[in-house]
């Protein structure tokens, strides 16, 4: 049977303008995505918006706007967003529609029956800003002497009827789960991180509100709108068809991976899996977090205001050089800092001086000296066997790599390859063969070729479109593009098409050469 993967983004907050953190998440999601379908995997990637709470409901007023119009019009910006970056999502959720009341409503009534949902009474410190309940202990006196959230978020005082989820019983079952599941959370910061939170003691968590109503209504008290955050955790299930825990797609469940970042491990390492415990639903496999990037070396927030906007980036430097960036940058799982200057750096020096370079030193010779055709390989030398050899455990290298998220890892080992094949064709000099010994250099060019190949199929996830155009230049076939049909060795004497060049310099309109 086909082996099947599921991945998740976080559902993001509709409350402002997507913005490059979010495209950060959703492209890293994709990637994994890609490549589980390119190595056979029978695949559901699920992303989506956010749309109740507070928060929500306040950028909703504040715009003037009927909190439906509000989140359709801004879960559509985020839809479109996405697929201006080139998510391969299967699904969209939208946590206003009534597949998931359903599902909230079902999930909701079974905790509640079972014991582990109770009504009590909160009083405590609440922070719109990011929709989270702090205890004393956690908030952070400032200069001025006002106390504010962890995040810096204003907080208030609360006091309301709430239900609450008995969080408290789930400590020693967690923690037991960590234990057996060294792999759950990571990366291992993350772990630690999440490790001491619920040693120091869980306390029951309110999971309801009666001071607004934009949510979904507690069953059976119409009074209480359930809490933004556990009516979010439950879009994971709610795409898989719950409570139809018979249906079609309930196959997909447990998720392989919830990808989300790193302010939100506590949501997805905790809260998530001790709800899934008491309604005896099998836990996720693994989280894993990405860290935070900042915008110049300031913190980059819709509440602040200072956003980088992805679909601007995509439309001027391409979209595969942005995701490639992205990935490439930081390693994934820590913070970074984005900045124009290092983009294009990285474009200039990686994409169009590095791989760019390698396809046009490769095809052009073909096209001209080859005849248009791909070439054969006569005998090869130790150098070339050193070469494939390289790039043909390529596969197994980056599968290895992807299965621990370490995306930037996958990337440089393919740039290892790329270099070693640019320092190949500097010292083959392919060009000087042509009057000399034409068979060999044909045979130069057709390692090049199929070392290309390689490459550019292990890059289709990271950078589908420009990997699809080389890929295209090298004459493989749109069915022979999976991992798997990297054994199908291409026939000498295949007409190829015109090369063209796939990642151009660039260079700043205003400050040209300091790129
Ligand atoms: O937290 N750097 O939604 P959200 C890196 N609705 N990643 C970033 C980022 C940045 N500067 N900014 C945002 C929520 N992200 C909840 C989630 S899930 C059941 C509910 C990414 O709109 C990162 O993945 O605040 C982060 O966790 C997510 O966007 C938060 O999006």
């Amino acid at each position: 049977m086909t082996q099947r993967y599921t991945i998740t983004t976080p559902i993001y907050y509709v409350n402002g303008a997507p913005h490059v953190g979010h495209a950060y998440t959703s492209v890293a999601a994709d990637v994994i995505a890609r490549w589980h379908r390119l190595d056979g995997h029978d695949v559901f990637f699920l992303t989506g918006t956010d749309e109740h709470g507070q928060k929500v409901e306040q950028a909703a007023l504040a715009a003037g706007v009927d909190p439906q119009d509000f989140v359709d019009r801004v879960s559509a910006d985020f839809r479109d967003m996405a697929r201006a970056m080139n998510v391969s999502f299967d699904d969209f959720i939208r946590t206003t529609e009534p597949r998931h009341f359903r599902a909230c409503a079902a999930l909701w009534r079974r905790l509640r029956e079972d014991g582990h949902i109770y009504l009590g009474a909160y009083e405590g410190w609440y922070a719109t800003r990011d929709e989270s309940f702090y205890g004393e202990d956690e908030l952070v006196l400032r200069p001025d002497g006002t106390r504010v959230a962890p995040s810096g978020a204003p907080v208030e005082w609360v006091t309301e009827p709430s239900y609450f989820f008995r969080l408290s019983a789930w400590q020693d079952r967690l923690l037991a789960f960590y234990d057996a599941n060294p792999d759950f959370i990571g990366p291992p910061g993350r772990r630690n991180e999440v490790l001491s939170f619920v040693r120091q003691g869980l306390k029951d968590l309110s999971i309801s509100r009666t001071s607004f109503r934009w949510g979904v209504p507690v069953p059976d008290d119409p009074d209480h709108v359930i809490y933004v955050w556990w009516d979010a955790l439950v879009n994971y299930i709610t795409a898989l068809g719950y409570p139809d825990q018979d249906g079609p797609l309930w196959r997909f469940w447990p998720a392989d991976l919830h990808l989300v970042g790193k302010e939100i491990i506590r949501f997805h390492a905790v809260f998530w899996p001790a709800f899934l415990m008491a309604a005896d639903i099998e836990l996720p496999c693994r989280v894993f977090a990405n860290g935070w990037w900042t915008a110049d070396g300031e913190k980059m927030s819709k509440s602040i205001g200072n956003v980088v906007e992805p679909r601007a980036l995509a439309a001027e430097f391409g979209v595969d050089a942005v995701r490639y960036f992205l990935l490439r940058e930081v390693p994934f799982g820590g913070d970074g800092d984005f900045s124009r200057r290092a983009l294009i750096s990285r474009l200039n020096a990686e994409l169009a001086n590095g791989l760019g370079n390698l396809a046009q030193r490769t095809l052009p010779q073909i096209a001209r000296n080859c005849g248009g055709r791909l070439p054969s390989r006569g005998e090869v030398t130790t150098e070339d066997r050193a070469l494939l050899a390289q790039a043909d455990a390529l596969v197994d290298t980056l599968r290895g790599l992807i299965d621990r998220q370490a995306l930037h890892e996958a990337l440089e080992e393919v740039w290892k390859v790329v270099r070693a094949g640019n320092a190949y064709i500097d010292h083959q000099a392919p060009w000087a063969l042509r009057k000399t010994d034409p068979e060999r250099m044909a045979t130069v060019l057709r390692v090049l070729a199929d070392v290309l190949r390689q490459v550019a199929t292990v890059l289709q996830p990271f950078m589908p479109d420009s990997m699809g155009r080389l890929l295209d230049q090298l004459g493989v076939p749109a069915a022979d593009r999976t991992f798997a049909a990297l054994a199908v060795v291409l026939e000498a004497g295949l007409a190829l098409p015109a090369p063209h060049g796939i990642f151009p310099r660039h260079v700043e309109a205003a400050a040209a050469g300091t790129g």
